[in-house]
């Protein structure tokens, strides 16, 4: 074991066996703030190396799904039956070696299907390529994670991603971070924070190497919130969980798990026999929240057979990037009609965010009116 591998052993360690009270609590959120900076350190020296990034899917589509679950929970057999991938499945652990796409087709949009090897305990830590399946999830878009009734262990499978920086169903923290090089560190707050005040902050701050520049906390955030906000290479993914093999659950089984899933609430499926497969598509495509954009050519109508299919929170620019380069080029404005504008024919720029079924006329620079038509 490296020196730095020992470090973080020795410290995970101190963090499991400290009690957490008020006279810790402070040493402890330091403890946190240090683990934190020695892992990406770790990550730092692993790229560097050229490791983790063995996979190289190449992503395609409107969206990307990841499937993650522990192995044999059917993840093959579900990627098989959304699409027309082949994927070998078997009743062996470690069946999938390598990652496999498949392409779902959902109301106009194509969402690429991701089955990966099952995550086991330590994947974080490079177990079973965990590290590379990991770095793959982490450029996904939804996360859809497998159980089946002998492996559903959620949480474990959470914390897994959570060391790699994926945080499930959050929201970023509303924290600004800048760094500077000289002038002290100054630390601001908009709210009363309960769980960051007493010098938590700082010390946190300081234990991550962070001397100069300022912090802005624009929410009553916790310690790992502050934390992420410093590392600043999290990814904040949205997930459904779904239960497969559920052909051979009793009814009070059933309820049993879905107790014990919450606050998830699962989707009961059989991959094998293809029972409440529909409703996860439809789960699926909801859950990545797709919209639908007309586009008027101008003194046309628009386009209703084929929409530009974005997510939700795409601006004008992100629209701009689906249409011939042409248009972007000699983009003047655009007229917006539909939910996102104030009044119909609104004249707007590329960073106003549409809305589902907006209808939009690109508006380009004089002499390049050709372009638009
Ligand atoms: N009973 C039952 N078995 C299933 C179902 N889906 C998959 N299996 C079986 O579970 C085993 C592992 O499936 P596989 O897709 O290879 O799992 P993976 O390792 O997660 O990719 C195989 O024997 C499958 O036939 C299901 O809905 N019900
Ligand atoms: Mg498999």
């Amino acid at each position: 074991m490296s020196s730095l591998e020992e470090e973080i052993a020795r410290v995970e360690e101190e963090i499991r066996t400290t009690a957490y009270n008020k006279a810790t609590q402070l040493h402890i959120g330091r403890l946190k703030a240090k683990l934190a900076h020695l892992r990406l350190e770790r990550e730092a020296r692993a790229k560097s190396r050229g490791g983790g990034v063995g996979y190289g899917v190449r992503k395609s589509g409107h969206a990307t799904v990841g499937l993650v679950g522990y192995p044999s929970v059917g993840k093959s057999t579900l990627l098989n039956r959304l699409t027309s991938a082949d994927s070998a499945t078997g009743a062996y652990d470690f069946t999938t070696v390598s990652i496999i796409p498949g392409m779902l087709r959902w109301a106009g949009a194509s969402i690429q299907i991701l089955d990966m090897p099952g995550l086991v305990p330590g994947a974080a830590r490079g177990r079973g390529r965990g590290r590379e399946v990991l770095s793959v999830v982490r450029s996904a878009d939804l996360v859809l994670f497998l159980v089946d009734p002998e492996h559903s262990n959620l949480r474990a499978l959470i914390a897994e991603l959570e060391g790699a920086g994926v945080r499930i169903n959050a929201k970023p923290p509303r924290i600004v971070v800048q760094a500077g090089d000289r002038g002290g560190l100054t630390i601001s707050s908009t709210v009363r924070l309960n769980q960051l005040g007493g010098g938590m902050a700082l010390a946190i701050a300081r234990e991550f190497g962070l001397h100069n520049g300022s912090i802005v906390l624009r929410e009553d955030a916790s310690p790992d919130q502050l934390i992420d906000a410093l590392a600043g290479n999290r990814v904040y993914l949205p997930a459904i969980l779904v239960v497969n093999k559920a052909e051979l659950l009793t009814p009070a089984a059933r309820t049993r798990l879905t107790q014990e899933l919450r606050p998830f609430e699962p989707i009961f499926i059989s991959a094998r026999d293809g029972t409440g497969i529909a409703e996860l598509i439809e789960a699926i495509g909801r859950a990545l929240r797709f919209i639908r954009i007309y586009v008027k050519p101008p003194g046309q109508p628009p386009d209703r057979d084929e929409p530009v299919i974005l997510r939700d929170g795409a601006t004008v620019a992100d629209l701009l990037r689906r249409l011939p380069t042409e248009l972007d080029r000699t983009f003047r404005a655009a007229q917006v009609w539909g939910r996102s504008a104030r009044f119909p024919g609104q004249t707007v720029g590329r960073e106003h965010p549409l809305r589902d079924e907006d209808v939009v006329t690109v508006v380009v620079a004089r002499g390049s009116a050709r372009a638009a038509s």
